[in-house]
């Protein structure tokens, strides 16, 4: 099946393809290198793309480190409800935040950071993890009438996921690019994801099917 997008109201998401969650990184995702080289090709299929980048102050609230006697992965309670700890990764202004050096970002029309605040983590291109802060994506989807949203990167697990569950929620078309995507947890937390997405109807397409 051949995809027709790249029209004026398709967008291509690029989440945090960043090179703390490549190979060498803090949280390296496995296998997620992989993403680039097609990420780079759907790039020429779309009129529209907009790329992601987790960027946190070096003592964010997410960072096992900031909590005394608690391990990276873990789950701590903080007033917006559970949270996983993680490593430090995506410190502002630090080599491990910048995009994934053979990443084509040029191409992108905005980059959306987040997770730039001490105290709330942002899993969501849309929303922070209190579910309530906006990034603002939403709104500039709506004002440049984006309408259909493509989705790559990393990880499917969590950034990538949470972004396109709360696309369906603003009322986006959304499909996840399946090969041009990795996940953080192998098995459970991406299966379990993927029973999400396909609960909220996120369709699945492979970068091949872009190419004519
Ligand atoms: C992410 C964990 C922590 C992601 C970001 O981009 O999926 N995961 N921060
Ligand atoms: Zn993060």
């Amino acid at each position: 099946m051949a995809m027709q997008a790249g029209g004026e109201g398709d967008v291509l998401l690029v989440v945090d393809v960043q090179r703390d969650f490549c190979a060498g990184g803090a949280l390296a995702v496995p296998d997620g290198d992989a993403v680039v080289a097609p990420i780079n090709q759907l790039m020429k299929h779309f009129r529209h793309v907009v790329v992601t980048q987790d960027w946190h102050p070096a003592d964010h609230s997410s960072f096992a480190v900031q909590h005394p006697g608690r391990q990276a992965l873990e789950v701590v309670e903080t007033p917006y409800g559970k949270q996983q700890l993680w490593p430090v990764h995506c410190v502002q202004g630090t080599p491990g935040a910048e995009f994934h050096p053979d990443l084509h970002w040029d191409r992108a029309e905005l980059i959306v950071r987040k997770g730039f605040r001490r105290e709330i983590d942002s899993y969501s291109a849309f929303l922070e993890n209190d579910r309530t802060t906006p990034t603002g994506l939403a709104g500039y989807l709506r004002e440049r009438g984006l309408v259909r949203i493509f989705l790559a990167g990393l990880a499917l697990d969590y950034c990538v996921g949470f972004s396109a569950l709360d696309a369906r929620a603003l009322g986006l078309e959304a499909w996840v690019i399946a090969d041009a995507t990795r996940a953080v947890g192998v098995g459970e937390s991406q299966t379990a994801m993927e029973l999400r997405l396909a609960a909220l109807q996120v369709g699945t397409v492979t970068a091949g099917e872009f190419m004519r």
